[in-house]
Parts: structure tokens; C-alpha cells; sequence
């Protein structure tokens, strides 16, 4: 049975570039299992309406339909346990959580800073007034001011990142040697960027650089083959 994965796309259905959707993405490579990434736009409540919410990632393996992508990590860990592991254990689980919440409410905001314009250009017709009406309202101010200092937001992200840097000095990978889960949590919002912007986020000598490379390689370089607007 084939899973289905509900992904943000732009007006090029190959570009998918949600933060979110890459966590679950990264996930399913790193279970092995095969799917089928199928484009969604903001505009298209009703398409994922039988999820019981608006948003994605929505996944769809035989009867079950899993929104969040927090959710979807541990339904495919449950329901898959003999794929490799995506948490490592209960501990390594919680471990991630952690990752998740810190990451969220701290850097995650940067990359938004720098994106939030360019998602903007790199949406389909249909979907640019609702993006910028519902993104405007939450920043309470317009896309364009909120991308206006990509060197502070830079700047900002460089500082807001230093716990993973100090990791990322001594090990590849947060999870360790391999990456998990822990890893594809911030990695999502780095693909976020990437898919739609050319910055660089990074200097190149910065540990999380390196780590960000890596990640890129994982999986048969499925990331790096994704379509983006950042150069190799
Ligand atoms: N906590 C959710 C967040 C999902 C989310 O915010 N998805 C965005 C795309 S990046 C979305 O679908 N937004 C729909 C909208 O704004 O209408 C998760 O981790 O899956």
C-alpha cells in the first residue's frame, strides 16, 4: 500500500518547500518507506479536509491519517519498528521533543525572518493573498518588512543556534554518529530556506554548515536533488 504525503508546493508543484513537510520527509527516508509526495496549496482546505484540520504535513498510510508532523514521526516509529529508528528509544524521543520545542521557539523565527518574502514570490497565483494577508496579521507587519534585515535576522539565527553548534563541534550529527529524528527537526527549516531562497544562511567554516551538508548527502542526496533556489 502505497503512503501518501500531503506537501506544500508553489506555482512549480516540484518546489516543496514547508519546514514541516521536510521533517516528515526526512523521516520516511530514513524509515526506507516508499511514498508519494502529493502537491497541496494553502487554497486547498477542502483537499485536506478529511484530516479534520488545515494544515501540513497530512499522511495517509492504507486507513490511518496522521496531521502534525510530531504526530507523523511517531505513528510511522510506532507502526514501523523494525525500520531503522527514528528516536533511538523513549529517552531519545523525549530528546527530540525537546529539540522540537527549543527549536521552535527560538531560531525557527530567524529563518522566517529571512524566507517570508521570498515564499511569497515563489507561491502559485492563487495562493499569494491568503499568504500574505494570514502572514501579515501574525507578524502585524507587511512581508516585506519582515525580510527587510536579512543580515539581522542572520545574525539572529547565527546566536539563536549555539547550543547545536557546540554539539556539532565534537560529534556529525545531534543524534550522534548517524542522524535521527533530533537532526530532520531543524534540518526542515534549513530546506525551508534553501527550497526558496538563494542567501546563505551560513558561513561556511560554522559547524551546523557542515552538519547541514551532510544532511544534504543523507539518503541517496534526496534533499540536495530536491528543487530549490539556493546554488550549490
Ligand atoms: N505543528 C505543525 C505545523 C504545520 C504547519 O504550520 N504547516 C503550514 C505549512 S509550513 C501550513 O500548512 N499552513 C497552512 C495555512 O497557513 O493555512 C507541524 O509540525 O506539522
Amino acid at each position: 500500500m502505497t503512503i501518501t504525503l500531503y506537501e506544500l508546493a508553489g506555482a512549480d508543484a516540484e518546489r516543496r518547500f514547508s519546514p514541516f513537510v521536510w521533517r516528515s520527509r526526512m523521516a520516511l527516508l530514513h524509515k526506507g518507506l516508499a511514498y508519494e509526495g502529493r502537491p497541496w496549496r494553502f487554497t486547498e482546505k477542502e483537499a485536506i479536509a478529511f484530516s479534520g484540520q488545515g494544515k501540513v504535513p497530512v499522511l495517509v498510510d492504507g486507513d490511518a491519517t496522521v496531521a502534525d508532523s510530531w504526530e507523523i514521526a511517531c505513528y510511522l516509529e510506532t507502526v514501523y519498528p523494525d525500520r531503522p529508528s527514528l528516536f533511538g528509544g523513549e529517552a531519545g524521543r523525549e530528546g527530540a521533543r525537546f529539540v522540537q520545542s527549543w527549536f521552535d521557539m527560538t531560531a525557527i523565527r530567524f529563518v522566517a525572518q529571512i524566507v517570508m518574502a521570498d515564499v511569497h514570490a515563489v507561491l502559485h497565483e492563487d495562493d499569494k493573498d491568503y499568504f500574505r494577508t494570514t502572514r501579515e496579521e501574525r507578524f502585524g507587519k507587511t512581508l516585506e518588512e519582515v525580510s527587510g534585515d536579512p543580515a539581522g535576522a542572520r545574525a539572529g539565527l547565527t546566536q539563536a543556534l549555539a547550543p547545536m553548534r557546540a554539539i556539532l563541534k565534537t560529534q556529525p550529527y545531534l543524534a550522534g554518529d548517524a542522524p535521527n529524528y533530533m537532526d530532520y527537526i531543524p534540518f526542515g527549516a534549513f530546506m525551508w530556506a534553501r527550497c526558496v531562497s538563494p542567501l546563505k544562511l551560513l558561513e561556511a567554516d560554522d559547524p551546523v554548515e557542515a552538519w547541514r551538508q551532510r544532511l544534504l548527502d543523507a539518503h541517496d542526496g534526496a534533499a540536495r536533488r530536491a528543487t530549490c533556489s539556493e546554488a550549490d
